[in-house]
């Protein structure tokens, strides 16, 4: 196909999951609507329609809780192709959500399809960015709150669900010390529309369900769940996207916000860009995340070690070792880069984020590196994910070892990252 027609395609995709002003990720696995998923699909709709693009972080925000938490799913309509729905999670919001977060992308699609919106000259532009950038300052504030209350400079996941890299390899100690006995009914779907050799585990699926149930249990306090937390890891990738989201309402606060928002955004991003300095680890040439029951590093090779690359300007040694890193990822590989590299005892290059490559990582990195003035090892890893779309499809995930798409198929999030980094 050539760019124009793939272009189209990737608007059909966009189109093939609206379910009225906000996107699902794809058609049946995941029939509602998605937290990080939707900030990469805004900044997709913002290359072609702003008007739309403001309109999936505005619904986005209908699940918005009074403490500032958005939501990792909100479940505008009712379906049964998914578990868990929202009556295992009983949050009680008044628009059905699910009880815990995801990455804050959300700031840095605002900055996106603000700039785009005001480019295009769209009329309405200001009054509704100001909005949203309300609702993403107060979601911040959530997240310093509830998920630093020690002080650490560095935020907190505790269920795995949370990071976006659900069986990552990074959580397998720290998850291994949760129950796999749930008091809910564990009835997967995503094994019915998906290969289950590309999915998370049984075992992994028990634990995940225990983590919701002890959180419900907490009736969703967030300072119970803190205290009885069995899973609490500070991740290296959470709070760099926080870091970033952060310095890009910064920037917006100047017209959008206040001085005193300004003044307030510029603390945090202060506390978490040091925090997220002392992760680095000069013997791996990568941050590590922390886990906080242990008190340990978490020293599993993962994308996430990366992500810190969209937040931090790095110095040379750090600059020259990480690019050196990742090019080790790459070597051999098809298409890079792996979400845990092939030299990781815990490497399987078809399971979910054990290895798979994601469009949506790549977009992380290849932003980050840019930032740090790599601009040559961007550009590749933006090339290498269009050609392997061109190639295969707006898959969920590839085979890095092949390039074979896997997961679900008509992926709005990958069809988000073709719009973006083809350009
Ligand atoms: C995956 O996660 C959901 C739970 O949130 C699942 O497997 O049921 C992850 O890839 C996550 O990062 C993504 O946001 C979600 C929807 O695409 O699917």
């Amino acid at each position: 196909m050539t760019t124009l027609r793939m272009e189209e395609a990737a608007h059909a995709v966009l189109a093939r999951n609206d379910r009225g002003g906000y996107t699902v990720p794809t058609d049946r696995l995941y029939p509602f609507q998605w937290n990080w998923d939707s900030a990469f699909v805004a900044m997709g709709f913002a290359t072609f329609d702003v008007d739309r693009a403001f309109r999936e972080l505005e619904r986005l925000i209908e699940g918005q809780w009074d403490d500032g938490m958005i939501p990792h799913i909100v479940f505008h309509a009712p379906s049964d192709t998914y578990f868990p729905g929202p009556d295992v999670w009983g949050t009680k919001h008044h628009v059905p959500t699910s009880g815990i977060t995801q990455p804050p992308v959300f700031g840095m699609a605002l900055r996106h399809v603000y700039e785009a919106a005001v480019a295009s000259g769209l009329a309405d532009a200001e009054t509704r960015a100001k909005v949203l950038f309300q609702a993403a300052l107060r979601s911040h504030r959530w997240w310093l709150a509830a998920r630093d209350p020690e002080d650490l400079g560095l935020v907190s996941i505790l269920h795995p669900w949370e990071s976006g890299s659900d069986n990552s390899p990074a959580w397998d100690e720290a998850l291994a010390r949760a129950p796999t006995t749930t008091s809910t009914a564990i009835r997967r779907k995503d094994t019915s529309h998906v290969n289950a050799a590309m999915r998370p585990r049984d075992e992994d699926y028990q634990r995940f369900i225990h983590l919701v149930d002890v959180y419900r249990d907490c009736g969703w306090n967030p300072k119970q769940q803190w205290a009885r937390a069995p899973f609490k890891v500070a991740d290296v990738q959470m709070t760099a996207i926080l870091a970033r989201a952060t310095a890009d309402l910064m920037h917006l606060a100047g017209i959008l916000g206040s001085e005193n928002d300004r003044a307030e955004l510029a603390q945090m991003q202060g506390r978490l860009v040091n925090g997220l300095a002392r992760r680095w680890r000069p013997h791996l040439s990568r941050f590590v995340s922390l886990d906080l029951i242990s008190g340990a590093d978490i020293e599993a090779p993962t994308q996430a070690g990366f992500i810190p690359l969209v937040a931090l300007a790095l110095d040379d040694a750090q600059r020259s070792a990480i690019t050196a890193e990742i090019r080790r990822w790459l070597d051999g590989m098809t298409v890079g880069i792996p979400s845990a590299p092939a030299f990781s005892p815990a490497f399987e290059p078809k399971r979910y984020w054990r290895g798979p490559v994601w469009a949506v990582i790549n977009w992380l990195i290849a932003d980050g590196l840019r930032l740090n003035g790599a601009e040559e090892l961007a550009r590749h890893i933006e090339q290498s994910t269009v050609r392997t779309i061109e190639n295969v499809g707006f898959c969920e995930y590839f085979d890095p070892t092949t390039g074979e798409g896997l997961g679900g198929d008509t992926f709005s999030w990958t069809a988000a990252a073709y719009l973006v980094l083809g350009r």
